[in-house]
């Protein structure tokens, strides 16, 4: 169990040196995208969810907008809100306005979130427009293993997760199932709303990841920013470069930094190679079917309930309850 204590700075960047160090010593290299999210990462994620190529975001928002109060139903009253990666809290403003509307007024919210600083931030803002909501952030990887605080666990209240934006998909699919196996027996006698993007024509996949103006090339080049600014290396920039597609047999959108030349990069007194055209993996953002869908809730203890989509099917959210 990790309840880690709010603040910054050892215990984050020592994970994240860790991780760099491991992910650099490996062939390939690979580090999780969970380390993009320092605050500049933060901002250039809100920047890509404005893209008109990154259409994730406002499908979501759509079909949630659209279906609001449907999922409130099934949600329904006493909820104790659990929001996995929970970022700017903008889209839980609108559930709660939903579940409010409806006379189905939740309990409790439980923001998670890696970025600490950002998530604070946020649940400050979110308490002061929500005054009869007890607002319990948590500061810590969901990706591990961890326990709802008290208050978030007690009838009875109706435990239900919200893992909107497709963050899913940054789960390898083994991984993903791991993560909701677990997450069905916390969730038990309430469910899940999970917002999943769609397997869909790769051109529209390649390019959502490829923007004209850049921003997602400088998502993923800020990482090597952070790890000179906070780790002392010494990545140049100018020969690395972004480099996303889609692994059509994986059904994953793949990042990269891939670098340009031969080079040597060092880290706390270690020198790593990269040989022409080698990279640095930074993310896979894996992309689902709606018979993939229904079948891994069934693997992994959920009863799909129902799932909205927008007219293109591009983007899903699902409803399923936790057995
Ligand atoms: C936040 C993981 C859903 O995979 O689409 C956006 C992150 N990476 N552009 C995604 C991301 C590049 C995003 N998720």
């Amino acid at each position: 169990m990790h309840r880690l204590a709010f603040g910054k700075g050892f215990h984050a960047m020592s994970d994240f040196a860790s991780a760099l160090q491991a992910a650099l010593g490996q062939h390939p290299k690979q580090i999780s995208p969970k380390y993009f999210y320092d605050a500049k990462g933060s901002a250039l994620f809100d920047r890509i969810c404005d893209l008109p190529e990154y259409y994730p975001t406002r499908t979501e928002q759509a079909i949630l907008a659209a279906h609001l109060p449907a999922m409130a139903e099934c949600i329904g009253a006493h909820a104790q809100l659990v929001e996995f990666g929970a970022g700017s809290l903008v889209k839980i403003r609108r559930l709660l306005d939903a579940l409010y509307a409806a006379g189905l007024a939740p309990d409790a919210y439980v923001p998670i979130d890696i970025s600490t600083e950002h998530l604070i931030r946020a649940a400050e803002d979110l308490k002061q427009q929500y005054p009869a909501l007890a607002v319990t952030p948590l500061a810590l990887d969901y990706t591990q293993a961890f326990s709802l605080p008290v208050a978030a666990t007690s009838s009875p209240a109706r435990p239900i997760g919200f893992f909107p934006g497709s963050t899913l998909g940054n789960f390898s699919k083994t991984e993903a199932a791991q993560f909701l196996t677990q997450t069905a027996r916390s969730l038990q006698g309430g469910g899940l709303l999970l917002g999943v993007d769609l397997v869909k024509d790769e051109r529209i996949l390649h390019a959502a990841y490829n923007d004209a103006a850049g921003v997602t090339a400088a998502f993923n080049m800020n990482l090597l920013l952070r790890a000179n600014a906070e780790l002392g290396s010494n990545f140049d920039v100018n020969y690395f470069e972004h480099d996303a597609f889609y692994n059509q047999a994986e059904q994953r959108i793949e990042m990269h930094l891939r670098s340009t030349r031969a080079q040597t990069v060092s880290l706390l007194g270690q020198a790593y190679d990269f040989a022409a055209g080698e990279s640095l993996h930074t993310e896979n953002s894996c992309k689902y079917t709606l018979e993939g869908l229904h079948d891994l809730a069934l693997r992994t203890g959920f009863e799909p309930v129902a799932h909205w989509e927008d007219e293109r099917s591009w983007f899903s959210v699902q409803w399923w309850r936790a057995k």
